[in-house]
């Protein structure tokens, strides 16, 4: 990768920063009244996804400067590599190829030499096979009963992507078979999980790039003796009742899973970015195997999309580029992701893990401490809930929140007038945040002048809107791979690297050192600090006292 130059000292990082002085002090309701056409101009469409941009505190200039910031940064460069395998994760000097798991048949991406598409087919197929036996009842239990549970064991990106992607395919899903998903170490996860089940009709799919995620494995040894004693200790039943979604098959076969159960990925494929590979099995035995191609397939159009077309006109390039412009530029801090589908209920916080672990990071490709905001905070509920809470402070708070509106022409459950009521306040919330309401309007609606200032709604308050058909599996492909590739483009123009997650990995061994502590019969010497020792102490005294 040629060096570039750092950021702030970009020719249109700079002419950005001026431009920003200019910005700042312009209302949306200026700029619509100057630009009638802005509401349709300001938009953008790929893949039956519609982006309305209008909203956003910028002007024709701004769109400019972002997209030329993007060229400096080299972003085009920066895609082609991603697709062509290149190792772009670089301190794990990996490739990085989610965009692999759903290249056509036929296609030829290449790692290290060798064509990855054909491994990705072989395990889709397998994962098909599976997901059949599992619904027609051909893949019995140990003793004989068909299998009417299944139970997703992981954590992180082995568990945000199933979790999101069950509960937003939900309505497509096979109804004869419960599914529940295990993520936490704490054991009121698993208990509650698994109370009402049958060990004769549970299937676990324990999912783990590594298989040695302490939470996971935790959890899977859990399971482990939750199965075989309601199966009489028999451990042949372990093959019935246990599957693996693992790159690692010797901690597989160590933990008792036959390796004939094991569905493989690769070290190319992310955790966070790993819901369309293997990781992914328990999506499918719930939707089938078609409804998982017909969503590879949406994930497949966006990246064409991505790959693609000019940045001008580029969906994901446009939502990370507008990213860049608040976080950096306004100080943004956060940015809400509101989508008007309860099935996406689980989405807000899918997106937490690939934003905020890919693009909260200090340092620079090269390690230099970074001089700008990275990833802002990504939250947010459902539609119209959150009206009832929060929106309170994203319309009239001290802060600044860009807002994500995410809303479908059709609803999966029609009932009469609902769904022109959500979209109704869909259109309207983004109306109110960009306009607000003057004093002039409030007093003329006959308010009393010390009220006034608690009912002026100053507006100015930006969001996107994306429309939709239907929340459809391509559809929600297509949705997840935009917010992937937008996440993308910041870490581009952030010059960092998007693909590893060292305060993660932290996370993994930090508690190792402690748990000895607090198992030990005998009083240890912790040697911590003097906080993490007396807390140990107390809480040694507390268990002991139960
Ligand atoms: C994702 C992260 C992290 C990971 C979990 C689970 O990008 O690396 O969330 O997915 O820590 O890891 P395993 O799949 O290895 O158990």
């Amino acid at each position: 990768m040629a060096t570039l130059e750092p950021l702030t000292k970009r020719k249109a990082w700079k002419a950005l920063q001026a431009h920003y002085e200019h910005v700042r002090a312009l209302h949306l309701r200026t700029l619509f009244a100057d630009a009638p056409q802005r509401g349709e101009r300001m938009t953008a469409e790929a893949a039956g996804i519609f982006l309305d941009y209008s909203k956003n505190r910028i002007t024709d200039e701004t769109v400019k400067l972002l997209i030329q910031l993007a060229e400096e940064s080299g972003l085009r460069s920066r895609i082609d590599a991603m697709f062509g395998g290149e190792k772009i994760n670089v301190t794990e000097n990996r490739a990085v190829l989610h965009v692999a798991l759903r290249a056509p048949e036929g296609a030829s991406i290449l790692v290290d030499g060798e064509n990855v598409v054909p491994q990705v087919h072989a395990v889709l197929d397998r994962m098909a096979d599976f997901s059949k036996r599992i619904g027609t009842g051909d893949w019995k239990g140990h003793t004989g009963k068909r299998i009417r549970n299944v139970v997703n064991i992981g954590i992180g990106g082995s568990d945000l992507g199933p979790v999101m992607a069950y509960e937003a395919l939900k309505h497509y899903s096979d109804r004869a078979l419960t599914f529940r998903f295990v993520s936490n170490v704490d054991g009121t996860d698993f208990a509650e999980a698994v109370r009402d089940l049958d060990p004769s009709e549970t299937l676990f799919i324990v999912s783990s790039k590594t298989f040695t995620t302490l939470e996971t494995m935790t959890n899977a040894h859990s399971a482990r003796a939750w199965s075989l004693a309601g199966m009489g200790g028999d451990e042949r039943s372990i093959a019935r009742h246990f599957v693996a979604v693992s790159t690692n098959a010797a901690e597989v076969a160590k933990f008792g899973i036959d390796t004939a159960n094991m569905f493989g990925f690769w070290d190319w494929v992310g955790g966070r970015y790993s819901m369309d590979s293997a990781i992914g099995l328990s999506t499918m035995v719930a939707v089938g195997a078609e409804n998982f191609r017909a969503m590879l397939d949406g994930f497949r159009q966006i990246d064409e999309h991505f790959r693609a077309t000019p940045f001008a006109r580029n969906l994901p390039v446009l939502m990370g580029l507008l990213g860049v412009w608040y976080s950096d530029f306004f100080g943004a801090g956060t940015v809400a992701v509101l989508p008007y589908e309860q099935y996406l209920k689980r989405f807000p916080a899918y997106l937490q893990q690939l934003t905020m672990e890919s693009n909260g990071k200090h340092v620079t490709l090269d390690g230099a401490e970074v001089t700008y905001a990275t990833s802002p905070i990504y939250w947010g509920e459902p539609g119209t809930n959150g009206q009832h809470s929060f929106y309170q402070l994203i319309h009239q708070g001290t802060r600044l929140i860009p807002c994500d509106f995410i809303g479908f022409a059709n609803p999966l459950n029609p009932l009469p007038r609902h769904h022109d009521m959500l979209m109704a306040n869909v259109f309207a919330q983004a109306e109110a945040l960009a306009f607000g309401k003057t004093p002039e309007q409030v007093k003329a609606e006959g308010t009393p002048e010390w009220l006034v200032p608690h009912r002026v709604f100053e507006g100015n308050r930006p969001s996107n809107t994306i429309l939709a058909d239907r929340l459809t599996p391509e559809v929600l492909g297509k949705l997840v791979a935009l917010y992937e590739h937008a996440v993308f483009t910041q870490g581009v123009i952030w010059q960092i690297d998007s693909f590893d997650q060292w305060g993660v990995e932290l996370g993994k061994v930090l508690a190792q050192r402690i748990i000895p502590e607090l198992e030990s019969a005998a009083e240890p010497e912790p040697g911590h600090d003097s906080s993490t020792n007396s807390l140990i102490r107390r809480y040694r005294k507390l268990k002991k006292a139960r």
